[in-house]
């Protein structure tokens, strides 16, 4: 049901949808598939420690990545961690602001200071063209973080990354399935890290990966998530508790194998949010890259609050109202978040797209859980909203 701006005002009482509609709602895949393998795990009495759906979890991304080794992990932030430390990071190592507040806690945790840099405007990713002078005696390695599955400027870090003799990993939580250059992400760097969180387009409840053509690494990795265990009774280096359990490769493996129909559901929902705010004033859909594969996990509006003459945050408010549970990913980046920003208090200085972009975007609800019908709702009530903005803004500070 359509509804007026005044509607949309008093709404609270009779929401557009009676019941939530969230942004990260999971993506099932084949219910019967998944618990044929959970009866089976069951059976075989076999729940964790290098399971045979794990081990057939991390063939089936290597190949699909094109990549020599794939270590999966109980979820992304421990392979942030344990990449993190098998590659030797300490001291000071540069990463974008704008993520998930995990890739910068993952250095803090061990006592390593993000440096964070600007990001690109365009691509929402760290800003090569930036890194450099963020460079001191202290830095050891750079993060890349593949934003929303929007690739890094690949070949510019890699070249910074040798002519500095820095480490180069990348946050790939967001990147399951995209390409870079047209060449799969998951090979790039020293190593790449992926999340298989409830959240993400594919999931294994919780879940990582990391992921590297380096085979050194690969087996000190693999170490590192066991305990650092080489057989029985036989410890060789520090190690922490990283593994994945059985039942969560058993829907991995499942929901990998709709991968195809996640993607297809997610474009057709992506071209569906295109063409419904293609003429609200001042709203943007952030652009997927029509020359690379890509995941359209992310459903990420700009909007321009001088042009829509309304406040991003209280647009938020209408949408939750309705209960669409929009978010403000990653508001208001990391180096706003404690403890960096006690730490670090200045860092907003050199961040001015960044503090720019995370006053701007709003996140929206995808996946395998919303209708076309639900999403020409949603656009129904953006557009009503803002074409009525100043109407709207009225009745909601006259109340
Ligand atoms: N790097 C990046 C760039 C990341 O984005 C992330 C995680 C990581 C690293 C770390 O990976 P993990 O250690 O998480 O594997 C959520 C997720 O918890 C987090 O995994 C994800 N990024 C982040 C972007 O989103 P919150 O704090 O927003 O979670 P929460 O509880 O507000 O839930 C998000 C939405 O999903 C809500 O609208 C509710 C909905 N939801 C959630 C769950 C778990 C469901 O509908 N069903 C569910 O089962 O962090």
């Amino acid at each position: 049901m359509r509804k007026s701006v005044q509607e949309l005002a008093i709404a609270g009482a009779s929401p557009t949808f009676p019941s939530p509609l969230h942004v990260g709602r999971p993506n099932i895949g084949n219910r019967e598939r998944l618990m044929e393998r959970i009866n089976d795990l069951l059976d075989r009495r076999w729940l964790s420690n290098a399971g045979v759906y794990v081990n057939e979890l991390e063939q089936r991304l290597a190949e699909i990545l094109g990549v020599k080794h794939c270590i999966v992990m109980c979820n992304g932030t421990v392979a942030l961690e344990i990449a993190i430390r098998a590659l030797g990071l300490q001291g000071e190592v540069i990463v974008p602001s704008l993520t998930f507040v995990a890739t910068a806690h993952a250095l803090q945790w061990q006592q390593i200071k993000p440096v964070f840099c600007d990001i690109d405007p365009v691509s929402c990713t760290i800003d090569s063209s930036r890194v450099e002078e963020l460079i001191t005696p202290l830095t050891t390695g750079i993060i890349g973080v593949h934003l929303w599955g929007r690739p890094c400027n690949t070949d510019a870090l890699q070249e910074i990354a040798e002519r500095h003799r820095l480490r180069l990993m990348y946050d790939a939580a967001h990147a399951l399935g995209v390409t870079s250059g047209g060449k799969m992400i998951g090979g790039f760097g020293d190593v790449e890290i992926f999340s298989f969180h409830a959240t993400k387009f594919i999931n294994s409840f919780e879940g990582g990966a990391v992921t590297t053509n380096n085979s050194v690494l690969a087996d000190r990795i693999r170490l590192m998530k066991n305990f650092g265990f080489s057989g029985y009774d036989n410890v060789v280096y520090i190690g922490t508790n990283g593994k994945m359990p059985e039942v969560s490769a058993a829907m991995g493996l499942t929901s990998l194998e709709s991968m195809d129909e996640f993607i297809a559901i997610n474009y057709r929902n992506y071209l569906a949010y295109k063409d419904g705010v293609k003429d609200i004033p001042g709203i943007s859909l952030l652009p997927y890259s029509d020359n690379e594969r890509t995941n359209y996990q992310y459903i990420v509006l700009i909007l321009d609050e001088t042009v829509a003459r309304i406040a991003r945050d209280r647009v938020i408010d209408v949408l939750q109202k309705e209960n669409v549970i929009a978010r403000r990913y990653f508001y208001p980046g990391c180096h706003r978040m404690e403890p960096y920003r006690s730490l670090q208090p200045q860092a907003g200085l050199v961040l001015p797209e960044t503090e720019k972009l995370v006053r701007q975007t709003i996140v929206l609800p995808t996946g395998t859980d919303i209708s076309l019908e639900a999403i020409s709702e949603i656009t129904d009530i953006l557009r009503c909203a803002i074409t009525n903005s100043d109407e709207l803004t009225y009745l909601l500070t006259a109340r």
